[in-house]
């Protein structure tokens, strides 16, 4: 059996002490390790969870994520086109439920023995993780080359591997709304990209993280800045890769969010307010369609989201109801900052003639590392 205090010791004399994941009995262990003796994240999804600790990677930590295997597959959008495409290299740790041979529940009988399969599709490298120390480590020097070279890579963990690690009362992250601001009036509707460009006028030096689509376009037509990161797929995960970066740094950062990419992974704001950081602001633009795409509709008007950011305790959570109130909030931000949330309604359609960033998503990422580290 692998010395679960003594492998975890080891990533962290390596520079591993930032996790996030989600539990799976056969890492638990391993967990309980890194929940008492690193920074963890406890996530609502796997997917949330890579992009966190891509987040902290992009903040200069050296990132590890967790899951089962049927989280992978919860995983795959952000493996595929966030840490691949912006060649943003994690540790994973995945565990091998369905392990063909030993019995387990039905539910893990497809996964367990497609998971290699899936992490090689994926071109993830990996390797089983070993029972013993001395291996383990050998393994771990090779997977930290891998890191180094900008490649992730993930360790498969069968039924068992892990030593006993108690783990030890961790006290609650308590976290309320202070400030609430409902809609109280009619809406201005303005064009993303005027929200976009107030957004960038007061942004100071804050790192502007912006969601999938048309709105990373047109903010790159509004202003391409070394501190600018236009997410190119893995919808939905910008507000954790926003948490990954102002939880491992003090560096301001925004994430510019939409309604159909916030849906797509609304438990995220239930992590980001209880991680809480006070350096984060997450604005919603709120155009009721997915834009990019067509401009197909979204349930987003039937979903008021200051009230479920404030329920999930963001510090505070403001409706604007205008690009200047936008302003006034993001104004009073900078000067106080406090995990804030702004949702901004806007009009559908975008900039005519938009273009695509002629930058590739790691020449961004190069570019953005350097601007925060
Ligand atoms: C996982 C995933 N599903 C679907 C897509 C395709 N897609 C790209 S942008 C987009 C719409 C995003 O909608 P929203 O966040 O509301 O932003 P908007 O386009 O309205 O600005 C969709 C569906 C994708 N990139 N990734």
């Amino acid at each position: 059996m692998l010395d679960t205090k003594l492998f975890g010791n080891k990533m962290k004399e390596m520079g591993f002490n930032f996790y996030s994941g989600v539990p799976c009995s056969f890492l638990k262990y391993l967990i309980n390790y890194a929940i008492n003796d690193c920074d963890y994240v406890m996530a609502a999804n796997e997917g949330d969870a890579v992009a966190i600790s891509a987040g902290a990677y992009l903040a200069g930590k050296k990132s590890v994520v967790l899951m089962q295997n049927s989280g992978l597959t919860n995983a795959t959008s952000p493996l595929t086109s966030l840490n691949y495409s912006f060649k943003i290299p994690v540790l994973g740790f995945v565990s091998l439920r369905g392990e063909p041979g030993i019995s387990d529940e039905p539910q893990h009988e497809l996964m367990g023995p497609i998971t290699t399969g899936m992490l090689e599709l994926m071109e993830v490298k990996w390797e089983y993780l070993a029972d013993n120390i001395d291996e383990a480590q050998k393994q771990l020097e090779r997977a930290d080359k891998f890191i180094a070279e900008g490649q992730t890579f993930f360790f498969v963990v069968k039924k068992g591997t892990l030593s006993e690690e108690v783990l030890k009362e961790v006290p609650r992250n308590i976290v309320e709304n202070k400030n609430l601001i409902q809609k109280s009036n009619d809406d201005e509707i303005p064009t993303r990209n005027s929200a976009l460009e107030k957004i960038n006028e007061l942004k100071e030096d804050a790192v502007c993280l912006a969601t999938t689509g048309k709105t990373g376009r047109e903010l790159y037509e509004v202003e391409d800045s070394d501190s600018n990161l236009y997410m190119v797929g893995s919808m939905g995960t910008i507000s954790s890769l926003a948490l990954g970066i102002s939880l491992s740094h003090e560096k301001k950062v925004i994430a510019i969010d939409g309604d159909g990419s916030l849906m797509m992974r609304m438990g995220s704001l239930a992590t980001n307010a209880s991680y809480n950081p006070k350096n984060m602001l997450h604005i919603l633009l709120d155009n009721n369609c997915h834009d990019s795409t067509g401009g197909q509709f979204t349930c987003s008007h039937n979903v008021d989201f200051v009230n479920v950011a404030a329920s999930c305790g963001y510090v505070n959570a403001f409706y604007a109801h205008s690009v200047d109130e936008l302003g006034k909030y993001m104004e009073q931000w900078q000067k106080e900052p406090n995990l804030t949330f702004i949702q901004l309604k806007t009009a559908k359609g975008s900039k005519k003639d938009l273009g695509r960033p002629k930058i590739k998503p790691y020449e961004v990422k190069d570019r953005l590392m350097k601007f925060i580290n």
